[in-house]
Formats: C-alpha cells, structure tokens, sequence
C-alpha cells in the first residue's frame, strides 16, 4: 500500500484511545490511502505494545518507541520525518481534534493551490468547547504573542492539528526547534519561503479517556520557543538558559558565603567551598530540568551525572579566577576582568557539559562477546 496521507499521533499514556481513534480514522478516510503513525515516548501504559499489537494485522498502523526522549514537538517531527505519503498529517490521540475534517484538509492540498491547512478554533464555526474563562484568556493571550512572530496571518497557530505538504515540511524541518508543544508555530515560522495557509473550523472536544499531559512547563516551553524563533539565530538557546541558571545560581552563592562567614562565623575559604557547592548542585538540578529538560538524567544516571558537572564546574572556577586575576594585574579595571573570567567559564562549563554531561543520544551498546 502507497499511502498518500500519513497522520502522526503523538502519544503519552493514551492505550485506552488508541483503539477508538483508528476507528474513526477508518471512518473519516474511507477511500482514501492512508496509514496512522503514532510516535510513543515509551509511555508507562504500555501505549507502543498496545499499538504494535493492532499494527501486526492492520497495514495502515505503525509505531514509533521514543526510548529516553520526552517532548510532543520532537515526537511529531520524528512521525512526520518517517513518512513518504505527499500529504502528512499531524492530531492528537484523544479525540479532541475533530477526524471529519481530514477529508476536507486533503481535498485542499490535492487541488494544489494551499500547502498547509489548519483545523482553527478561532475562526467562524469553530470553538474551544468548555473550557473555562481563564483558560480561554491565557490561550488567546499566547495566540496573540505566536500571531506576532510570525509573518503570514494566521487565526489559530497554537493549533495541534493540521496537515502540510511532504516537501512544505521538508522544507522547514532544518530550521525547526522542536522544542515545546507548539510544533505549528515552529514549523510555520520555519518556513524559508512564506507558504500558503487555509484554515477550516472545527470545536475542540473534551478528550475522551486518559489526562491531560501538559503542566505548568507549558508556559516555560513556550516563552523558550518564542525566544528561540527570535533570538535563536543568534545565541543558542540553551546557552542563554545555562548562562540564567548561572545567574541565579551566583545569588544562591553569595547568599550562602554570606550566611557563613558573617553569620556562622567560619573562615573564608569553608564558606566559600559550601556556598560553591551548594551553587553547583542547584545549577546541575535546574539545568537538568529546565535546560536539558529534553535529555534530562534519572535514576542513577542523576549521581553521575552530578559529580561530573561538579568536576567540570570546578575547572571552569578555577579558570575563571585564573583569567580575572591575570587581566586584573594587567590594569583591566575590576569588573570587566571579573566579566571576562566569567564569561570563559561559563562558556567551558556549557560546552563541557553538554558533551560530557547531557551529551545527545549516546547510548552504551551491549557488544555480545559470545561466539555464535
Ligand atoms: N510522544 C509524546 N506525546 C505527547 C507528549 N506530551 C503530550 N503528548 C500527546 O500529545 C497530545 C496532546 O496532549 P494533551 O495532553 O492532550 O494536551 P491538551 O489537549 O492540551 O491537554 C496527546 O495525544 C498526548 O498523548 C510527549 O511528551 N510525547
Ligand atoms: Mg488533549
């Protein structure tokens, strides 16, 4: 079977709508060539076992096991990325985004004149449901903020339903973040030539069985792709995060020196070891959860991980004091001399972290010694 549409559902914990959706997926699509990929970030309902069961007689169902990975955005990319149908597809598993208008969505594309078509909650005829009043003024809040970045005029960006073009995707895909759960806007403010967009109407449904995913990071997520499409080309993101996790790991330091010395009353250099310390293991906690949130460590990997950074924060203290002290006692004024020793470490601590520390990926493999 050549599928001309490929829909890429995102899962986490969903086992119990899987089922329901590929029904109505059957029933939206008849006559169409389709196939539905669902990308799992190896949740614990067993979600990926569930689907290879079904996809084991049903051609049209396929399954994508994240292993260590998390991030609704990057799961979309890695499903679409799998595809070789002309038309891709992107909603939810729980049935909150309406099937009936896939066929809708396709009958666009085919006629060529539009390259992504998106199903909008902000347009006539469609709706957010029940959502309660704040909710509907924070996502019209953020909607206004994602219609700012981007430079076509697009009613519902925020939107996690949509199909593109195989080539249109293609096209943005190297200059997307993936990062967060707004992979529309992303994807649409990476676009190197303006794309023509049509939107259809739909009402968002309340989500069928199973919970909601998205906490209180979704904001944090979202400044951060914001900031990414903004500034992105010019910092890397991450840095601009260690660089803030560091800022506010020096005040922890210097609360922690002050409490020592003055308070406790201990020598310098006890103080300033503790205080040290104490900065380093809020700095690695913070960066493993909001810098590396993507690749962040568990379990036993936490420890490891930890004394790692603390060695190579260590490093990058000492050869921050080296550098300052060596420009200070050639007659830099104090304060930049201080500014160029920090800037060194931060710069070798972020760089030998992100290798040594949350490298991407690099996974030990198990080598079967046994001769077969
Ligand atoms: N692969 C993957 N899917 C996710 C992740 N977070 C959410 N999802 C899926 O993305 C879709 C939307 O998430 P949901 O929790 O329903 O968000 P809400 O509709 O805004 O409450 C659902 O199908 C989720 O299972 C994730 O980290 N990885
Ligand atoms: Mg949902």
């Amino acid at each position: 079977m050549n599928a001309e549409l490929t829909v890429v559902v995102p899962t986490f914990n969903e086992r119990t709508n899987i089922r329901p959706l590929i029904a109505k997926l059957y029933a939206a699509l008849a006559g169409v060539e389709w196939e539905v990929v669902f990308v799992d970030d190896d949740s614990p309902d067993d979600t990926a076992d569930h689907v290879r069961s079904i996809a084991r007689s049903d051609p049209r169902v396929r399954c994508i096991q994240r292993v260590g990975r998390r991030g609704l955005s990057s799961a979309c990319i890695e499903g679409l990325s799998s595809s070789s149908a002309p038309y891709l597809a992107v909603m939810d598993a729980d049935l909150q985004h309406d099937e009936i208008l896939l066929k809708d969505m396709l009958a666009l594309l085919r006629q060529e004149k539009t390259d992504l078509v998106i199903g909008s909650r902000y347009i006539s005829g469609g709706g957010v449901g029940n959502w309660d009043s704040t909710r509907q003024s924070i996502s019209r809040f953020a909607t206004r903020l994602g219609q700012g970045l981007l430079k076509v005029r697009v009613a519902d960006p925020m939107s996690g339903f949509f199909m593109i073009r195989n080539d249109c995707f293609w096209n943005a895909s190297r200059n997307m973040s993936g990062r967060g759960f707004k992979i529309l806007l992303d994807l649409i403010a990476s676009t190197p030539q303006p794309i023509r967009i049509a939107e259809l109407p739909y009402v968002f449904r309340p989500r069928h069985s199973g919970e909601s995913k998205l906490d209180s990071m979704v904001a944090l997520e979202y400044a951060l792709l914001l900031l990414d499409k903004t500034v992105g080309w010019l910092v890397p993101l991450r840095f601009l995060m260690f660089v803030l996790v560091g800022s506010i790991g020096a005040i922890l330091h210097l609360a922690i020196l002050g409490v020592f010395f003055r308070i406790a009353a201990q020598d310098f250099w006890t103080s300033q070891m503790a205080a040290s310390l104490c900065a380093m293991i809020l700095n690695f906690v913070l960066n493993n959860f909001m810098t590396y949130r993507d690749r962040r460590l568990r379990g036993n990997r936490l420890i490891g991980g930890l004394l790692v950074f603390v060695a190579i924060c260590s490093i990058g203290a000492f050869t921050n004091t080296q550098i300052a002290e060596y420009f200070f006692t050639h007659s830099v004024p104090w304060w930049i001399a201080g500014l160029m020793g920090a800037a060194v470490g931060s710069v070798w601590n972020y760089g030998v972290s992100s290798q040594f520390v949350w490298h991407r990926g690099r996974r030990k493999t198990k080598l079967n010694l046994r001769p077969s």
